[in-house]
């Protein structure tokens, strides 16, 4: 049997799958079902300081090659995740807590409490892209680093951010010097592909309701752009800093991929809401099989090897 467990920043993961922040993880009861889960990972919705219902519905759409979302944070507020953290710990896998924000003083807020709670690891969102009138915090390196400086001396668990695509190595290069210079202790790539727009031709109509329509891509059709980032971060750090790959896993191929270009794990987004928890016992299947027929027996002896030509 391949071995699909996986280390991020010194976190041992029983497998390298598990679910993205904003699936199947706003409630109670759906966090721990993915306790309960073969997700190698429990990881919160991305909170705020105050609980929000969120953005009008409909406001996700599955389709044929991905989704289109504009959740708008739906979450239970930072105090409700921080009590739930030592009931999720029961389940022997790793919890991430994702926070986010609606202000930059909203970070120290959430991060001290949440850390006081003892994730395995927080993840920083610096890339919502479905709030009207705010920008991605990620497209603004200036402001990411504020945000992370307000926030990296008050975490002392793995601390880790979810990025939005770059699509210019430009712009990676500045967030790389960012990251490099604040310490960051891994990556997760990418967030979903902001302010995208999905067409209906028979009702002739957008097909989510906030912000005129649009909203973040998920789904097979963003791979190519998440690898792009994987890749692209993985080589700017020389393989250094752990990377969680994330964006168009739709099966073990896919997640093989992502490991190729460098990421330690990977997270599911748009399959996971699809087709539910029992996706992971099948991408665990697909995986051990692509990574026997290569004859790699784990994620180590191939991660970041794609080859060049
Ligand atoms: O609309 C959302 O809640 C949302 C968030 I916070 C995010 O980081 N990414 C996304 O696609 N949707």
């Amino acid at each position: 049997m391949t071995d699909l467990t996986t280390t991020i920043a010194g976190v041992r993961f029983p497998t390298c799958f598990m679910n993205a922040a904003g699936a199947l993880c706003v409630t109670r009861e759906e966090l721990m079902a993915l306790g309960r889960s073969r997700s190698g990972a429990i990881v919160t919705k991305s909170m705020t300081v105050e609980p929000r219902q969120g953005n009008p519905e409909p406001r996700y759409h599955g389709f044929a090659g991905g989704s289109i979302n504009s959740m708008g944070l739906p979450n239970l507020g930072y105090r409700a995740y921080a009590e739930m953290i030592p009931d999720l710990k029961q389940f022997g896998k790793p919890v991430i807590a994702s926070v986010a924000g609606l202000r930059e003083e909203d970070f120290p807020v959430i991060a001290t409490v949440i850390n006081a709670a003892g994730p395995d690891l927080i993840e920083v969102n610096l890339s919502c892209p479905n709030i009207p009138g705010k920008p991605q915090i990620g497209y603004d390196p200036d402001a990411s680093e504020r945000i992370i400086k307000l926030v990296r001396p008050l975490i002392t668990v793995p601390m880790g951010l979810k990025l939005p695509p770059y699509f210019d190595p430009a712009h990676q290069e500045a967030m790389q010097k960012v990251i490099a210079r604040q310490g960051i202790d891994f990556l997760n790539l990418i967030n979903s592909v902001g302010n995208a727009l999905v067409v209906d031709p028979d009702r002739e109509t957008v097909v989510i309701k906030p912000k005129g329509g649009f909203g973040g891509l998920g789904g097979a059709i963003i791979k190519p752009v998440a690898l792009a980032n994987v890749r692209a971060f993985y080589k700017l750090f020389e393989g250094r800093l752990p990377i969680i790959g994330t964006g168009g896993i739709v099966n073990g191929v896919d997640a093989f991929e992502h490991i190729l270009c460098g990421a330690s794990a990977v997270q599911i987004g748009t399959v996971l809401v699809e087709e539910g928890l029992e996706v992971f016992a099948r991408l665990e299947t697909e995986l051990s099989a692509i990574l026997a027929r290569k004859g790699y027996s784990s994620i180590v002896d191939c991660r970041g090897a794609v080859r060049e030509l």
